[in-house]
């Protein structure tokens, strides 16, 4: 079950690390976002929702050192961009299958990073045009279902002028007002 709180943005210890301020967010702050959390037990669950919701394609990444070839350094880089905040041109889904992570929810109302602690079993349904980033925690590993809407729309635009401008930001904006 996933567990939110406010990130104490404390920016020199490792992203890994809890970064717990302390301050509890419900899941109806999230969905306030437009983020919709839900508990599905098994993958053929998450296909569903999927198809209900018009998805046609996927991926499935496997985050850990040994997939980088035990590479240290390119690990820290790929984890690196994760964590950069960005947004998507398209809704999203991140599906948890094994190990834990934090996906980190931008609240664009007062500016903090939501922390969303995923284990096994947990999903997100991440709108399109909201800053987020990822984290591994301290047990270094995650395999999650990315589910993506349509081809063309999987690159992740890092926050900047161009993100700022696009239709896509301009209409997540208008929707948590
Ligand atoms: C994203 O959109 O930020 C990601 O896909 C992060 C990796 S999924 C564990
Ligand atoms: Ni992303």
């Amino acid at each position: 079950m996933v567990k939110a709180y406010i990130h104490d943005n404390d920016n020199s210890v490792d992203a890994r690390e809890t970064h717990d301020a302390g301050v509890p967010v419900t899941l109806e702050r999230l969905e306030k976002l437009g983020v919709i959390y839900r508990y599905l037990k098994t993958q053929p669950e998450v296909e569903a929702l999927a198809k209900e919701r018009d998805y046609k394609n996927q991926d499935t990444v496997n985050i850990q050192v040994s997939t980088f070839g035990n590479d240290e350094s390119l690990f820290q880089k790929k984890l690196a961009i994760f964590y950069e905040e960005h947004l998507h041109e398209d809704e999203e889904i991140r599906y948890c299958l094994e190990g834990t992570g934090y996906f980190d929810i931008r609240d664009n109302h007062s500016g903090e990073w939501i922390r969303c602690k995923v284990d096994p079993g947990d999903l997100l349904i991440v709108p399109a045009g909201i800053y987020h980033r990822f984290a591994l925690d301290t047990t270094n590993y995650i395999k999650a279902l990315r589910l993506f809407k349509d081809e063309p729309k999987w690159e992740a635009i890092n926050k900047s002028q161009r993100a700022e401008e696009s239709s896509t930001r301009k209409a997540y904006l208008q929707s948590i007002v």
